[in-house]
């Protein structure tokens, strides 16, 4: 269902979920507000236990949330859930003639054309964000809402630190946010009791391989986030994670301390299928379904995955390594038309900038000696200029991309953002490019000469390639991707 939709109707009940915390209630208050603006009348309500957690009285109190606990209600013609969804276990159920669902945790009701459910954000704050922005919505008049919804993110991604889309560092940075009064809130978070929580998280700490797993009760997502960063600083844990019942499923936090563990890569590998979750590459998050694990413990699936993950890799480092390259089957790159953008048409030389895509962040500089690629997936990267020039020819055409989200380019200075496609061009990839390359027989992790602190992740059957100029220079291309680029010479 659409925003322009739900103004439609004259009466409409918004509905946290039963531990109401900064992201559903933010969403509430948010949707409350643009539709009261828009001459509905509108409830927003919760049931389930009175809400005693003091930042979040404080927060309700500070910004005039006119959040409701009811026991009944009268049935209404419209009951929007926000951050959980209607019929799932941790929203008390109300009759209503129809309802519409706003959420970012995987469905777990049949679907129908009224819900609207991304679970790739951090939080549902973003997606009410998102759709409010769309409607031009005036959030310098409202600063009230900007700031419970960039509160609400901030809780449901531990600070920023478990975002997982574009969308959710979009908003952390907009403007507008009373960020002295969610400073106040953030340091208001925990009781005499988290403590207690937080230290027999702590002494529940188990080492399975090289990770250690960490069992808290249900308590406020913060108090993950803080067990584990203290965790994470034992010698023998490559990484560690935190996991805690929540809501209708497990809430894990994750941190890695060794450059062979991408905690965003855990995170999405003991999720998949079964939740959400990403973060960066030290910090992630991530959410499972109890409804998903069909009967298996959360604590079982958990070990089995931390298990399975680690015993599935090779790695390899580009500048240590015994692959027999010389031997392999050699590719050419089809020219095949992709983008580019020299980073001097965007911003200034000398400009420290961030590239955000679908993948994640890269910082570099704005300079006449870099380029950014855009590959046929919308994945953009830095190249060199000499690098281009050798190995690419700059096409006539004009250059076009589909993509769920626009690329784009931010000042790491002044916070400006632009995208790039207006200064993007199209070209290809010179015959003359020649490459070893062979299908991995196990999934691999590989350290290349670009990076020797991230790792790209390979699985069964994606392509290990190095240039016939030199076998140092490994990378990684997926599999589809590589039947799309590549020829054989
Ligand atoms: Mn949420």
């Amino acid at each position: 269902m659409t925003l322009a939709e739900i103004v439609t109707f004259d009466e409409v009940v918004i509905q946290c979920h039963d531990a109401p915390d900064p992201d559903t209630i933010a969403c509430g208050f948010a949707l409350w507000r643009f539709l009261s603006l828009r001459g509905v009348k509108v409830r927003l309500i919760y049931a389930g236990a009175q809400i005693t957690k003091p930042n979040v009285v404080l927060m309700i109190k500070t910004l005039n949330i006119p959040l409701e606990h009811v026991l009944d209600l009268p049935r209404p013609k419209l009951l929007i859930t926000v951050d959980c969804q209607y019929g799932a276990g941790n929203v008390t159920h109300f009759e209503c003639d129809r309802f519409a669902v706003f959420d970012h945790h995987r469905l777990e009701i049949a679907d129908s054309d009224d819900l609207v459910i991304f679970p790739q954000l951090g939080s549902c704050s973003t997606l009410i964000w998102d759709l409010l922005r769309k409607e031009k919505f005036d959030f310098a008049a409202n600063a009230a809402v900007t700031t419970a919804l960039v509160y609400g993110l901030t809780t449901d991604t531990l600070e920023g630190a478990e975002s997982r889309h574009p969308l959710d560092r979009d908003l952390a940075e907009f403007a507008g946010a009373d960020m002295a009064l969610i400073k106040k809130l953030k340091n208001s978070a925990l009781t005499m009791d988290d403590l207690q929580i937080v230290a027999r998280a702590l002494s529940s700490s188990r080492l399975i391989g090289a990770i250690g797993a960490l069992r808290s009760q249900s308590c406020d997502p913060n108090l993950l986030g803080f067990a584990c960063d203290i965790a994470k600083q034992v010698e023998s844990f490559d990484c560690c994670m935190v996991y805690a019942p929540h809501n209708a499923g497990t809430k894990l936090s994750i941190r890695s301390s060794a450059r062979e563990m991408r905690a965003d890569e855990l995170a999405a590998f003991i999720t998949e299928g079964v939740g959400s979750g990403g973060g960066t590459t030290e910090k992630a998050g991530g959410y499972i379904s109890t409804q998903a694990l069909a009967g298996v413990s959360a604590e079982g699936f958990i070990t089995a995955k931390i298990e399975a993950y680690q015993s599935r890799y090779n790695i390899i480092y580009s500048n240590d390594h015994n692959i027999d390259f010389a031997s392999m089957p050699r590719y050419c790159k089809l020219p095949i038309p992709v983008g580019f953008a020299p980073t001097i048409d965007i911003f200034e030389e000398g400009e420290p900038i961030c590239v955000r895509t679908l993948e994640g962040d890269v910082d570099t500089l704005a300079s006449k000696e870099v380029y950014l690629m855009i590959g046929i997936e919308g994945e953009v990267y830095p190249i060199q200029r000499s690098n281009f020039e050798r190995d690419y020819r700059v096409l006539p055409d004009r250059y076009t991309l589909k993509a769920d989200y626009e690329p784009t380019v931010i000042s790491r200075r002044s916070g400006d953002k632009k995208p790039i496609l207006p200064s993007a061009r199209s070209c290809a990839a010179q015959s003359s490019k020649v490459v070893c390359a062979a299908p991995l027989a196990r999934d691999a992790k590989i350290f290349t000469a670009w990076d020797a602190e991230k790792y790209f992740s390979g699985r069964i059957g994606d392509y290990i390639a190095a240039p016939i100029s030199g076998f140092n220079d490994i990378y990684i291309v997926k599999r589809e991707i590589f039947h799309k680029t590549y020829e054989p010479v």
